[in-house]
């Protein structure tokens, strides 16, 4: 490999890959980032704007007359504007996906997606419970009914209560500050086009009002995912662990190997039924099975509920390909490089995209309807038993890297792993184990791979750094899968990483799990989507100790943070009073005030607020830092309570 492109990751399977790239001359998201560079200063700093179309004007803020936009636009207000765009288009993203899951378990009740059902009636109950939809006497269809309702009522209801699905899974402390703040959301579809309303050209000028817009529209982003993932566990099955495998070595040459890409359950779910059902045809043609696996976060969803093994994440979905026994590559929607389709033309791999939103020019299409979806997803399938005989043997490589996975670890499945040692009140186990300072706090990682820094190694150097310094962990999204091809998702990672604290409270948890091949250093929670189930973690932990989620020493940490997502979800994540650490510098440097506002006085106002640190090494020290600081200042609340029994003077949320 070119000694310029070697840093660009620590994958072992990638870099081989990138090898292979190099010498068959294909282009890779690699080579195309180093195309791009120098990238637009304007841009990357936020100051270019590209709202209306006497534009795009670029700040400079040393030159008269072009220190504002030609509409008088202030710096502050064109960042601003750009940076809540971006959390309407994470939010649609997330929300969208949401109302297909919600509309699919309406349709299933009402006998028009035969395929479907509900799976799960426990998790059912406890999500109608906790939506105010009656249980007692009731036919699980008429409950699922009721559930799917609430959900889709939440998109765009008329009236101007706050979204059921977010406002039960926050706490009374967080609704009153959203209240007061007036971020409450009311409904999902609003709150994108409201901030999309505010920032059109001429609306709103504010930097702040613009930016408590934005946060509207995270929480709206909330509670797209919180529905989409409760009724993705209602239609599937809540995840429990599972232990399945990791990176290319996943790849089987003797079988025929399908990858799901995207996000969407709905469709991946079905093709997993479908490949086990069509086993003998796959036999017939000389394959000795069929081999899913899975890229991204339908990887995720997959892995977490059915034990597919994840083959890659989002940076190296192309070198996936170039393995040539990748026959079918599936996909529905978000994060689907377009180069998939060029990469695919030099092997035999089919691409089949499969929403209607989500073409590309020259692929082929089979258009998945959840009235039919079982039947499409056997269309699929058998697209991939017909490719297997046109590979191109010469071109076969599939490099040897995989890695042990123990996955599954839903909310429900922590609770009843904590359970098996403390069956009374389960989550006491790991506050306590805060509370006597064993362990530092709770550290999740969510995100993308961004190729402004090294594939993976953000994510893999802030985690060995927090755990060593026992920090419980963990994961969703292409962060979990940079951990599950490094071996963090598994017990090698507590014996390689973890510090004595940390360690101790996993091996003795290990010791009762009843999963046998023992517990993962990074707990993984599932797809981008299911960061609802992080936040619902944070909240009940907050709960069981008996504080509000601001004091509570919890970090959030998006390393290698790319999509329009990661802005919305780090967003919501601020406005619940959880620092988020950015690993890539987002376009804020443009204007102080804004740049102040996310990582200063947002602190002020919601506890919660942006550590934008590009260096790794630094941002896992401010990171255990803020823990530590959280503890320490817990510690002070409980001493001067009990000294003034109660009457000590109002602090700030993390302290002065
Ligand atoms: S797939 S949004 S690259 S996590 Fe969810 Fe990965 Fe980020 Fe897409």
């Amino acid at each position: 490999m070119a000694e310029e492109m070697k840093w660009r990751t620590v994958d072992p399977a990638a870099i081989e890959m990138l090898d292979i790239a190099e010498a068959a001359k294909i282009t890779t998201v690699f080579d195309r980032y180093k195309a791009q560079l120098p990238q637009c200063k304007f841009g990357q700093t936020g100051i270019c704007c590209r709202i209306c179309i006497q534009g795009p004007c670029r700040i400079i803020p040393t030159k008269k007359g072009a220190d504002k936009g030609i509409c008088g636009a202030d710096a502050y207000s064109i960042v601003s504007r750009n940076l809540v765009r971006y959390i309407a288009g994470g939010a649609s993203a997330h929300s969208d996906h949401g109302r297909e899951i919600a509309q699919t378990l309406l349709a299933a009740v009402e006998g028009h997606a035969p395929d479907y059902k509900v799976t799960d009636a426990k998790k059912l109950d406890s999500v109608a419970k906790r939506v105010g939809v009656p249980t007692e006497g009731r036919d699980v269809k008429e409950i699922a009914k009721d559930v799917a309702v609430k959900a889709l009522n939440d998109f765009g209801k008329i009236d101007y209560d706050p979204c059921t699905y977010l406002y039960t899974i926050i706490d009374e402390e967080r609704i009153k500050k959203f209240t007061d703040t007036n971020i409450m959301t009311s409904a999902i579809d609003r709150s994108v086009v409201e901030v999309l309303h505010q920032t059109h050209m001429g609306t709103d000028a504010d930097p702040i009002n613009i930016i408590f817009g934005g946060l509207k529209a995270a929480l709206g982003d909330l509670t797209g995912e919180s529905l989409a993932t409760d009724i993705s566990d209602i239609l599937f099955g809540t995840p429990v662990p599972i232990v399945t495998e990791a990176n290319m070595g996943v790849l089987k040459e003797d079988q025929i190997n399908i990858a799901v890409h995207g996000h969407n359950p709905l469709l991946s779910e079905m093709v997993v039924y479908a490949a086990r059902e069509l086993k003998a045809e796959a036999e017939a043609v000389g394959a000795k099975g069929i081999n899913l696996v899975g890229i991204c976060c339908t990887g995720n969803e997959v892995l977490m509920r059915e034990g597919v093994p994840t083959v890659t994440n989002f940076g190296s979905q192309e070198l996936a390909i170039m393995t040539g026994v990748l026959d079918v590559m599936v996909v529905d929607v978000q994060c689907i490089m377009p180069s998939t389709r060029d990469i695919c033309e030099c092997f035999h791999t089919k691409l089949i995209t499969t929403s209607p939103i989500s073409k590309n020019p020259g692929t082929m299409h089979v258009n998945f309807n959840e009235g039919t979806a079982m039947n499409d997803a056997r269309k699929i399938v058998r697209i991939a038993i017909e490719q297997f005989g046109k590979r191109n043997k010469s071109l076969i490589h599939i490099p040897q890297y995989k890695k042990q996975v123990v996955g599954g670890f839903s909310v429900e499945a922590l609770t009843d792993l904590f359970a098996k040692v403390r069956p009374e009140n389960p989550l006491s186990l790991l506050t306590d184990a805060i509370a006597s300072g064993q362990i530092k706090g709770v550290a999740a990682f969510a995100g993308c791979n961004n190729q402004k820094v090294m594939h993976d190694e953000p994510a893999l150097k802030i985690a060995t750094f927090l755990a060593q310094n026992d920090v419980f962990l963990v994961s969703t999204g292409c962060a979990a899968g940079a951990y599950a091809k490094a071996g963090l998702l598994s017990h090698e990672g507590i014996e390689k990483y973890a510090g004595p604290g940390l360690k101790k409270f996993l091996l003795d948890l290990e010791a009762v799990s009843g999963v046998d091949v023992g517990l993962p250093l990074v707990f993984h929670m599932g797809s981008c989507v299911d960061n609802s189930r992080v936040a619902t973690f944070w909240s009940k932990l907050a709960g069981t100790m008996g504080v509000p989620v601001p004091q509570f020493p919890f970090v959030a940490s998006a390393p290698e943070a790319m999509s329009e997502k990661a802005v919305a979800i780090g967003s919501w994540v601020i406005s619940n009073g959880i620092p988020c650490h950015v690993g890539v510098m987002p376009p804020v440097q443009g204007s102080d005030l804004v740049f102040e506002t996310c990582t200063s006085i947002a602190r002020d106002v919601f506890g919660g607020y942006f550590i934008l640190e590009t260096d790794p090494d630094k941002a896992a020290a401010e990171m255990l830092r803020r823990l530590e600081n959280r503890m320490w200042l817990m510690r002070v609340r409980q001493e001067a309570a009990k000294k003034y029994e109660g009457k000590y003077p109002t602090m700030l949320y993390e302290g002065c």
